[in-house]
């Protein structure tokens, strides 16, 4: 009689601790499956500029870069929001690459032979503020995003 209660109390045990064996692995599974996305940073910077060429340069200067998958620049904002593969490009190489084609960010300033070759409209004031609230702009044209 002993022995029975004690076999009934292993077969008990036993699945008890399959159960919970059963719970963590679909634990690691899922942990496993969001590691596994493809991780793409994202970053935000202040870039100077005018109008929609400037945006026009701007972003093709980002997206020249190798590993870029996205760039958009606010021109009531005077930033840039991009997303990339870290694993091919870093932050300084985006900056670089908008420097050279004559824009100010806000880690490097743009190259000067290039900015004098920007349309005029494009010859941004070196002293404009960067990531700006977009709320003060006096334009006429408004960018509803929302
Ligand atoms: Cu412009």
């Amino acid at each position: 009689m002993k022995k029975v209660i004690l076999s009934v109390a292993v077969i008990v045990a036993m699945g008890l601790t399959s159960c919970k064996n059963e719970a963590k692995k679909i634990e690691e599974t899922t942990t496993t499956e969001v590691s596994n996305e493809i991780a793409m940073t994202d970053l935000s910077f202040g870039v100077r500029g005018n109008c929609g060429m400037c945006k026009n340069t701007i972003e093709k200067a980002a997206n020249s870069v190798e590993g870029v998958a996205s760039a958009n620049w606010d021109v009531d904002k005077k930033k840039i929001d991009v997303s990339f593969d870290d694993t091919k490009t870093d932050a300084m190489a985006i900056h670089n690459a908008i420097a050279a084609s004559g824009y100010d960010t806000e880690k490097v300033a743009g190259n000067e032979e290039a900015y004098k070759n920007l349309p005029g409209c494009c010859q941004y004031d070196h002293e404009m503020m960067m990531n700006q609230s977009g709320e003060m702009k006096s334009d006429v044209h408004s960018n509803h995003d929302h």
